[in-house]
């Protein structure tokens, strides 16, 4: 890796500038109940960085049910609906510890910016986060047709910015979103559980202790 220039950030939203999983989670839960099953929170792990329909099917084969198509679109609206029901009552104080400095820094330093989130609900989150001009780019689930593990995303945040995938980091909480980086050749930054994130370059736990330098460093290696 030695050598390389990187020149831009790639964000994914929810779970890694704001912790919206959990809103996600209680809809889901909320959808599962109406539906006549429980759904916990380690199932939830699978539906990190997946699509909503995607996170529907996944949802209904952990409660061993099946809905017609038209039924399928209709629960995915309401599951939509209490989440933007939470989320529209996120106030600045809830980005993530670390991120905002960490923005700044990279600004600074000349790095471009950009998200990459499959989340049809980017912008309403950025503008509740007042964040919306802190990225180049915002590329969101209106923008793509495949999701991640799919590279669409951040293949296309990159192409925006006018960067190489090879002079581009990605910044991710989800398994899928980590595939998602690989899959476009691009290294990948894992924030949160090692557990959850073994196939990430790096694992940080957050952006507290995160400096521009320390990142070039590790992945000059
Ligand atoms: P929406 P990210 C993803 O956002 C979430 O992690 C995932 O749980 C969600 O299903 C997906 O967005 C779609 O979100 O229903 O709001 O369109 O992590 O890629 O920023
Ligand atoms: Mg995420």
């Amino acid at each position: 890796m030695s050598g390389v220039n990187f020149k831009a950030c790639i964000f994914d939203l929810d779970g890694v500038i704001v912790d919206t999983a959990r809103y996600h989670y209680l809809a889901w839960r909320r959808l599962a109940h109406e539906l006549g099953f429980d759904f916990s929170l380690e199932q939830n792990e699978r539906l990190k960085g997946v699509s909503r329909m995607r996170s529907l099917e996944i949802l209904l084969e952990v409660g061993g049910k099946t809905l017609s198509q038209t039924e399928m679109e209709v629960a995915a609206a309401r599951k939509n609906a209490w989440y933007v029901d939470y989320i529209s009552r996120l106030q600045p104080e809830e980005i993530l510890p670390g991120v905002e400095k960490f923005l700044n820094e990279l600004k600074e330093q000349g790095i471009k910016t950009a998200i990459g989130s499959a989340s049809k609900n980017a912008g309403l989150i950025l503008r509740r986060l007042n964040l919306m001009d802190r990225f180049e780019t915002i590329v969101d689930g209106h923008k793509v047709t495949k999701a991640k593990p799919d590279p669409e995303i951040f293949l296309t945040a990159a192409r925006e910015l006018g960067v190489k995938v090879s002079e581009s980091i990605v910044f991710e909480d989800a398994q899928a979103g980590v595939e998602a980086a690989h899959n476009g050749k691009m290294l990948c930054i894992g924030v949160g559980d090692p557990d959850m994130l073994e196939q990430a370059d790096i694992i940080i736990n957050g952006f507290e202790q995160l400096t521009w330098e320390r990142v070039k460093t590790w992945l000059s290696r």
